[in-house]
């Protein structure tokens, strides 16, 4: 059972769990039984919990953030015993477990919805919804507008709504309509939904889409598609939205860290919030509100010098003011692979940065992602990280249409890349079928030959690889208590010591310097998008006594770090 009193959540490693591609019992979708046997894995790679993506009753529209009971689990993942089980062997491990909270909507099965289309206009039961005579301009994140019509759904033809022309809201597809958190009926419902998952002994929530909860009730016109980080574009955006980041969620929250402080002080809530900039994701995070919101800015900065230097700082000092540490996220499974990513020289442009057919930029991409979880892992605070990312796992590319899953994709198909890529299922083993994923071979997409070399059983095996410097970084993180910010001194300005954030003081130009390598290659052209560029050594702080046993040089190979 975890040891560690109250604040665990200050300074932990996070790993996600993607359920339906993590590990399987048997066939082609991960399970809760597959995610137990492989709970290991995670034990020794040395993380300190982790959260786990939504695996309630669900038609799957949107691979389970469209739920239909949440209190109960969709056969396709198991039942209420293994999430027990899973809960209790988690916490055998040492290991805090978080779960996926999704209060934005509900599926179009969920009860309520269903009610609500039966009772028609007027109903205290589409009171728990948006339903109107008519639509506005909103669009929705997934692409298309933000309404459907009850009599145009596949559902209405000899139903009781077949020539119902009002409207209901969905910021995401149209089986996910929004609830209206104005109705208490709505708040008190989620208030004990949290306490039926803290009974059973889950140590807190990730909360989906925890900044678009409430809309301005007159539903004013506003023509944007989605609050997404760009940068510094997101700030007004969001700072003008009628449905993004509106005061009143602070309010909810309040609520929920009340129903949480029930359950003793170390439970915790983090935001899914796409906000910026960083005092904007600050306001999540009080002591009487979320422990912590996921800092978008670090996963959509472009990988130069400065930029990630600002974010680093910012986010640090807006943290500090509120009284708590940073969160550093570099990918989940709503965005491509970062080894993918990084490479672009435009890394930060999240999500338009790939399209299908692009060359992939490999090697930069994959030494890039090393370094960056390197620093993440050396910063204060706490650091998620995404199933995979600690095998270097490439994005999938080249998926047919065919295969894919995500309603994201098909609703703007030409424009992005899709979520399906970052979400095929793990390699375990190199030489069983489906890479040990499931034990009868299956797998729900499919699993390019090449990450045969990915498989934990290889990278295991194999001192250089991804995986062993993931487990070196994080025995190392706790071994000097790298992630806690009492460790460090963060003043005004940032001025650090040598414990990990000496960089911070570095001026930026010399961070883009490349060190001497092993082969030295001092003569090349282009130093920002060099094949060079370096992750660890002697530029990310770690030199002040810190040594990674001589594996801190990335330039070996994608998937290789040099003993240099
Ligand atoms: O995502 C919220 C969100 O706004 C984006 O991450 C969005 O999924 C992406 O931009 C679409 O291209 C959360 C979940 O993480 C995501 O998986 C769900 O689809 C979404 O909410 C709806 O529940």
């Amino acid at each position: 059972t975890p040891t560690a009193p109250g604040l665990w959540w200050r300074d932990a490693v996070i790993y996600q769990i993607y359920p339906r591609s993590f590990a399987s019992s048997g066939g082609p979708i991960g399970d809760i039984p597959g995610a137990i046997s492989r709970l290991d894995h995670l034990a020794r790679l040395g993380v300190d919990a982790v959260w786990l993506s939504p695996f309630y009753r669900s038609p799957q529209r949107d691979a389970g953030y469209d739920v239909e009971d949440y209190r109960d689990i969709d056969p396709v993942f198991g039942t209420m015993d293994d999430v027990d089980a899973l809960i209790a062997r988690a916490h055998s491990l040492g290991l805090r477990i978080i779960f996926d909270i999704v209060p934005n909507h509900t599926s179009d099965r969920h009860v309520w919805f269903r009610q609500a289309l039966e009772a028609g206009p007027g109903s205290p039961e589409r009171e728990r919804y948006w339903f109107r005579p008519a639509p506005n301009n909103w669009r929705s994140v997934f692409g298309g507008g933000a309404w459907t019509r009850v009599c145009d759904r596949e559902d209405a033809p000899g139903s009781p709504w077949e020539s119902d022309a009002s409207w209901y809201l969905h910021l995401f597809d149209s089986s996910q309509p929004d609830l209206n958190w104005s109705n208490p009926e709505v708040q008190a419902e989620f208030r004990d939904i949290l306490r039926f998952w803290l009974r059973r002994g889950v140590d807190g929530f990730r909360v989906d889409v925890a900044h678009g909860l409430v809309k301005d009730p007159a539903l004013p016109n506003w023509g944007r598609t989605a609050a997404i980080v760009e940068g510094e574009k997101t700030k007004e955006r969001n700072e003008a939205a009628p449905m993004w980041n509106l005061d009143g969620v602070h309010d909810i929250y309040r609520q929920w860290r009340k129903v949480l402080d029930e359950f003793g002080p170390d439970r915790m809530l983090v935001a899914e919030a796409w906000v910026s900039p960083a005092s904007a994701i600050a306001k999540y995070v009080r002591a009487d509100e979320m422990s912590q919101s996921f800092n978008f800015e670090f996963l959509a900065s472009a990988w130069t010098a400065d930029r990630m230097r600002t974010v680093i700082a910012d986010s640090l000092r807006n943290m500090d003011a509120v009284g708590a540490t940073a969160t550093w996220v570099l990918s989940n499974h709503d965005v491509i692979r970062a080894t993918a990513r990084l490479g672009l020289p435009d890394a930060g442009n999240y999500p338009k940065g790939i399209k299908e057919g692009d060359p992939l930029p490999d090697e930069v991409g994959h030494r890039r992602a090393l370094a960056a979880h390197a620093l993440m892992s050396a910063l204060p605070g706490s650091a998620y990280i995404w199933q995979g990312e600690e095998l270097n796992l490439p994005e999938h590319m080249a998926l047919p249409d065919e295969l894919r899953e995500d309603p994201a994709y098909f609703r703007t198909k030409g424009e992005e890349t899709g979520r399906d890529g970052c979400r095929v299922p793990l390699p375990w083993e190199a030489d069983s079928p489906a890479f040990g994923f499931s034990p009868d071979g299956k797998s729900w997409l499919p699993q390019p030959p090449e990450w045969k070399e990915y498989a934990v059983d290889r990278e295991s095996a194999d001192p250089r690889s991804p995986l062993n410097l993931f487990r070196r970084m994080y025995a190392l993180r706790r071994e000097l208590r790298l992630g806690c910010g009492g460790l460090v001194d963060v003043t005004d300005d940032l001025a650090a010591d040598s414990r990990g954030l000496a960089f911070l003081n570095t001026p930026a130009a010399s961070l883009n310097t490349p060190a001497p390598t092993e082969g030295g290659d001092a003569a090349h052209k282009e130093p920002r998008n060099d094949r060079r560029e370096r992750g660890l050594e002697g530029h990310a702080g770690l030199e002040g006594g810190v040594d990674l046993e001589g594996h801190a040089g990335l330039e070996e190979g994608r998937n290789r770090v040099s003993g240099g």
